[in-house]
């Protein structure tokens, strides 16, 4: 199948080699810099500094799409994250597939489990529903990855702004340690 860029149909086959047409076809670019995730890392990050961007499509239909690409490096010891969130519908899960680099998605429940799955290119991982899921980059490659969940999942991010993340990610002399 042939993706004609800025044309805003689908079906679409979305592989690790052409998944910048799906960033010509998205309807929606976010970046969040330093300035953005002020409050979530044990250090301040420069403000200015690009951490990541999303791109989302306007899919027709129950399931929507965005690809996620999370720049390396650290702030302090801890590796670059985004932000994380519920969803707002506790029924809604979500599926993340890696194209690029590498890292994890750690996730936990409102009841204090938690979990984490290692991500490379060609993995999935599988987020059920009512688990709040960030994603780390481990490595010194960009990470890229495409999430799947349902139209109407909606982010609840301030149940994390406010708590945080029960885990978290930090280069520990030169391992990757989930503390
Ligand atoms: C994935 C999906 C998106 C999410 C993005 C960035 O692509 O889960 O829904 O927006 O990651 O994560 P966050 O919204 O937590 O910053
Ligand atoms: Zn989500």
């Amino acid at each position: 199948m042939i993706i004609m860029p800025d044309e805003k149909t689908w079906p679409v086959s979305i592989t690790p080699d052409n998944y910048p047409e799906f960033i010509s076809k998205s309807s929606k670019h976010l970046t969040r810099k330093g300035e953005d995730l002020a409050g979530y890392f044990k250090e301040e990050p420069e403000p200015e500094v690009l951490i990541y961007e999303v791109y989302e499509a306007e899919t027709e239909g129950h399931i929507k799409m965005a690809l996620t690409v999370l720049k390396p490096g650290k702030v302090g010891n801890e590796f670059h994250m985004t932000k994380g969130h519920y969803h707002e519908d506790d029924k809604a899960g979500e599926a993340y597939v890696c194209f690029r680099g590498q890292g994890m998605v750690i996730m936990q429940t409102r009841e204090g489990k938690t979990d984490e799955i290692p991500l490379k290119p060609g993995g999935l991982a599988y987020i059920p529903p009512g688990w709040a899921h960030r994603t780390i980059n481990t490595g010194s490659d960009e990470f890229i990855m495409l999430a799947l969940y349902p139209e109407t999942s909606g982010h609840d991010y301030d149940s994390i702004q406010e708590k945080g993340f029960i885990k978290r990610v930090f280069d520990m002399d030169g391992q990757v340690q989930v503390i």
